[in-house]
C-alpha cells in the first residue's frame, strides 16, 4: 500500500532531507517515486484545498511555496498509519520523542514533513504530483 509524503521547505532548507529519507527507509518505507519541486502559491493552494477555510491557509501556502520541497510516493504495509506514527503530532511540542517532527520540526506550521491522513487523500495527493506515472 502507498502513501504520499513531502519533505517540507523548512527541512530541505535546514539540510535535513537526507536524515528524513534515512528515517523513512529505516522504518521500512520503500521510495516508489521522488522529485524535488518548488511549488507555486497556486499549486500549494490546490494541494491544501481541503484546508482553504482554515485561518492558517494563507500562511501555510506561503510557506509551502517558499522554497524547494521533496515529494514522494512511499510504500510499505499499513503505509498511511505507519507514516503518521513516524511523523509524530502536527505540533512538534506534542510529538513523541524520536519522531521526525520531534527531531526536525520547528513549529506547528514549519513541521518538516507531510503525510496523507487517509486513503482518499493519499490517492488525491499522489495523483497531484505524480499524474499518470506508473509507480514502480
Ligand atoms: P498534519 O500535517 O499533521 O496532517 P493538518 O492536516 O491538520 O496536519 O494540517 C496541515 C498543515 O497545516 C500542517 N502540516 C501544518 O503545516 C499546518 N497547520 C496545521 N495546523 C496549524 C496551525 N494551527 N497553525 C499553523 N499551521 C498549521
Amino acid at each position: 500500500m502507498r502513501t504520499f509524503s513531502i519533505v517540507k521547505p523548512d527541512a530541505v532548507a535546514a539540510g535535513h532531507t537526507g536524515a528524513i529519507l534515512q528515517a523513512l527507509e529505516g522504518a521500512g518505507f520503500r521510495i516508489a517515486a521522488m522529485r524535488m519541486v518548488r511549488m507555486t502559491k497556486s499549486e500549494a493552494e490546490g494541494f491544501y484545498a481541503v484546508h482553504r477555510e482554515r485561518p492558517f491557509f494563507s500562511s501555510l501556502t506561503d510557506f509551502m511555496s517558499s522554497g524547494p520541497a521533496v515529494v514522494m510516493a512511499l510504500e510499505r504495509d499499513d503505509a498511511i498509519a505507519e507514516l503518521r506514527r513516524l511523523m509524530g503530532a502536527t505540533n512538534p511540542a506534542d510529538a513523541a520523542a524520536g519522531t521526525i517532527r520531534a527531531r526536525f520540526a520547528s513549529s506547528i506550521e514549519r513541521n518538516a514533513i507531510h503525510g496523507s491522513d487517509a486513503p482518499e487523500t493519499a490517492a488525491f495527493e499522489l495523483g497531484y504530483f505524480f499524474p499518470g506515472v506508473e509507480l514502480t
